[in-house]
């Protein structure tokens, strides 16, 4: 029924500009920011200074009064008329859920907690009057930091009675894929190797470029919202299920959206609430956030406690693998935020076999931002686990970190291959990726170079680092999230339209936010319809014009979305092979299509597929009972998620004397399958690099003890620039392993770099100064806490949290991991 095409790819693989740039850097679109509607208001967010406090009263009468003002509405103005946030992912059936009004009434549990909205006709107006805003709180101890919270002894949400919020369990002994754990840890007790160490994944913030911004106009038939979103379906979804308005009376567009990274991935308190006060005033109403507000109250990422034990043979072939998480979840729990960890649990055996396997997480609540999806959403924190995890076992049995691998993974012969964690990979080749990454990085000759420094005392030393990564991608099947409780599914949606003169309308449900899916998803129609690149327009975003979808996340939109393209392109050529039989009185079974012209076998009779669109609008001569148009609809549901995975090496150097930490060389070769664009994937793994990288040194979200958060600003929170980073070295496999379950063969992209850098750069820290008896250095690794890990043992170092002549007091987190 497919119809075929011999000819060689014209579009796939081509280093193609991405056509919405020319917009995007040109000033010539709109963001939602940009939105003016007639008599529009604008909104300005009162916030709560404290992490916990009850709401004693608030005092209007003042902004009330101030010029310009329309309206200044609380909690209490609004009752149930707010909705409350909702999460679509509640991962046990007792899971602890607080309830999450967008704006409570009487307690907030989280410093930068919107309490009342001012509506006033200018943005500055708004936002003078926020001041005036007279809160009374009666202040409640807060919790803050994981282990603070597992003690319970200060509740973050007191009638629920803890803060431990869900307790999430896969055993490889019970669900039949392994062995047992705990007797694996015993042998290796007794005969073999057994490694235990606590990890810290530090909590991170996601920054995107565009602040988040919303609009809602409630003037028209339907009620319009325009919002700076990666989820304009999921947010339309959530809309109707929460405030009874339905579906076809909400349109949700996301305009052009300057990033998410999943920080946009979210249902906000902020959405909610300017929803609510465009349907009370019956005007529209607009409100973007600050920066300072970005940083406060848009969901956090990461925030995990790892507790690893690792057991291996003498030689390093490891036989059992217990996770042990503790995740902060923030004071509520967001639309996907239990669930990330959970994402995580399948992600720790990375690509090893293991024989055994045991992953446990607690997921609890705090007196601070809500955390959720940031780039990777657990895939990181479980890639970061066990690649340290395999360095130090490298150390231990004294073998090249590559070497105990090598010993580890599965080799390319045995793909498909059945993980213990139940996962089936279909494809990898991690012997060629490591080769190349090998060779380009130019690793024995670094690691000679180390060893010469290290034999000279050298002040700079030089580590390497080492990270194999492999991730689940491409979410996902929704049966599999049904069974993991997950409220949606994974599926994407994609229609074809061949306009009257021959060009093609791709719609699609995958929302872009910089990933340049106009750009790679015309390379796909193009190729595969045979029609100019310049023919093709994909429009996405508007709920109008793209009434189904999943929207854009887990790197999903080429190997889900890009899939349904394909099925409705072959459905549209599919279609025209009629007519075109019918207009060249042929058999069907006589034509073929090549380069978007069907033609007779044997003949030079033919004509092409831009030909019959205009035929098909025409109408004048067509076969009886065909459907006048070349339209098609494709739903793809994937039977797998999708494993890209890469070798990624790091080389680092690191001043004994100062702790600063520089890089020298970063490599990475990822086997991504087919790469559809290689410019927009360079671009994808550049931008993924430097967010891993960063978590290992720069960034760090850090709170007080009573729950304010002190890096509240882009001064305290090191956001690198590009200035900060090296120009890297991307390569990939010459022969990569193409995906089974997609027609092109693609695995996924989008969080590739940000997954397997992190470890890497760690362990090229570490590596360089292992020879002086450091074996962990908590992320960021700043100077400070290299050169307290390089002299813990030395006697000259204070301990961490005392004052140091040159060094700021250690961070203030109540978290601190077990460094050394
Ligand atoms: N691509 C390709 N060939 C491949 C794989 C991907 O040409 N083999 C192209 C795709 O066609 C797409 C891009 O690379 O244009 C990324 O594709 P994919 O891996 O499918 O990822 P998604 O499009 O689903 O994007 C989501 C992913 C995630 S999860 C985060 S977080 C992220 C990211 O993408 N946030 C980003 N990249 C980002 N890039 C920008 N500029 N801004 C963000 O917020």
């Amino acid at each position: 029924m497919t119809a075929t095409q011999d000819r060689p790819a014209a579009e796939i693989g081509k280093d193609r500009r991405r056509k919405e740039d020319q917009r995007l850097i040109t000033g010539r679109t709109r963001w939602t920011d940009n939105m003016t509607l007639p008599g529009m208001l604008h909104l300005a967010m009162v916030r709560s200074p404290f992490a916990h406090a009850s709401i004693t009263s608030i005092d209007v009468d003042a902004a009330k009064a101030s010029a310009n003002v329309v309206a200044v509405l609380t909690g209490k103005d609004f009752g149930d008329e707010l909705g409350v946030c909702i999460n679509a992912w509640p991962i046990t059936p007792d899971q602890k859920t607080p309830a999450h009004s967008p704006m409570p009434a009487d307690r907030v549990a989280f410093a930068g907690e919107v309490v009342a909205v001012v509506v006033a006709r200018s943005a500055a107006a708004a936002r003078d009057a926020a001041e005036l805003v007279d809160v009374e709180y009666d202040e409640l101890p807060a919790v803050v930091g994981i282990k603070k919270a597992l003690e319970d002894s200060v509740l973050a949400h007191p009638d629920l009675g803890t803060n431990k919020s869900a307790l999430w369990i896969f055993d490889s002994s019970e669900a039949g894929t392994g062995g047992d754990v705990e007797g694996a840890i015993e042998e290796a007790r007794a005969n073999g190797i057994v490694i235990e160490r606590e990890y810290r994944q530090q909590r991170l913030i996601p920054a995107f470029m565009e602040p988040r911004s919303v609009v809602v106009d409630p003037t028209g038939e339907q009620i319009t919202m325009w919002s700076a979103t990666q989820i304009p379906h999921i947010l339309r979804f959530a809309l109707a299920a929460t405030t009874g308005v339905p579906e076809s009376k909400i349109r949700v567009i996301a305009p052009d959206v300057g990033g998410g990274f999943g920080g946009k991935l979210q249902t906000t308190p902020e959405e909610w609430i300017a929803w609510a006060v465009a349907r009370r005033l019956s005007k529209p109403v607009k409100y973007t956030e600050t920066r300072s507000e970005s940083l406060m109250a848009a969901h956090h990422g990461r925030d995990q406690v790892q507790t690893l034990t690792l057991a291996a043979d003498k030689d390093g072939k490891v036989t059992g693998f217990k996770v042990h998480l503790d995740a902060d979840l923030g004071a509520y729990i967001a639309i996907v935020g239990g669930g990330v960890p959970v994402l995580g649990a399948f992600m720790f055996n990375a690509i090893y076999k293991f024989p055994s396997y045991r992953f446990e997480c607690q997921t609890v609540l705090t007196n601070t931002t809500f955390t959720d999806a940031y780039r990777g959403a657990g895939r990181p924190e479980a890639t970061y686990a066990i690649e340290r995890m395999m360095d130090e076992l490298a150390a231990e049995v004294g073998v090249d970190p590559l070497e105990i691998r090598e010993r580890n993974w599965i080799t390319h012969e045995e793909f498909p291959f059945t993980t213990v964690a139940g996962l089936e990979y279909d494809t990898g080749n991690y012997e060629a990726a490591t080769a190349k990454a090998k060779e380009s990085f130019g690793y024995d000759e670094l690691r000679r170079e180390q060893a010469e420094r290290r034999q000279r005392g050298d002040r700079v030393q030089l580590g390497i680092g080492v990270s194999t990564f492999t991730e689940m991608c491409g979410l996902a099947p929704s049966r599999v999230l049904g069974s993991l409780d997950y409220g949606a599914g994974g599926w994407e949606h994609a229609s074809v339209r061949m306009t009257p003169l021959g060009k093609v309308e791709v719609v699609t449900g995958a929302s872009a936010h910089g990933q340049g899916h106009e750009t790679a998803f015309s390379q796909i129609v193009a190729d595969r319809l045979g029609v100019p690149f310049e023919d093709v327009e994909v429009l996405h975003g508007d709920t109008q014009v793209a009434p189904k979808g999943l929207d854009t996340y887990g790197s999903r939109s080429l190997v889900v979305g890009g899939e349904a393209l394909v099925r409705a392109v072959d459905k549209v050529i599919d279609k025209a092979k009629v007519l075109a039989a019918h207009l060249l009185e042929a058999s069907e079974d006589d034509l073929e299509y090549t380069a978007g012209r069907f033609s007779v076998r044997g003949t030079d009779q033919g004509t092409t597929i831009q030909e019959l669109a205009t035929a098909t609008f025409a109408g004048h001569d067509y076969p009886e009972g065909m459907e006048l148009n070349l339209d098609a609809d494709a739903t793809y549901d994937p039977v797998n998620f999708n494993y890209p995975h890469g070798t990624h090496l790091c080389a680092m150097e690191v001043d004994t004397e100062t702790g600063a930490v520089k890089m020298r060389k970063y490599t990475c070769c990822d086997d991504i399958g087919t790469i559809i664009n290689p410019l927009i994937v360079a671009g994808q793994v550049h931008g993924g690099l430097v967010q891993g990288i960063a978590q290992a040194l720069w960034e760090e979200a850090v709170y007080d003890e009573s729950g304010t958060l002190v890096s509240g600003s882009f001064v305290d929170y090191l956001l690198p620039t590009s200035a900060d980073t090296i120009s890297f070295d991307v390569v990939h496999t010459d022969d990569p392993s193409i995906c089974t379950t997609n027609t092109l063969g693609t695995k996924g992209v989008g969080e590739a770099g940000t997954i397997a850098s992190t470890p890497a750069v760690v362990n090229a820290v570490v590596d360089a100064v292992r020879h002086l008896g450091v074996s962990d250095i908590q992320m960021p690794c700043t100077p400070e806490r290299v050169w307290r890990a390089i002299h813990a043992g030395d006697g000259d170092a204070p301990t961490p949290g005392a004052a140091m002549p040159h060094f700021q007091e250690d961070s203030l987190n109540q978290d601190e991991g077990a460094g050394q």
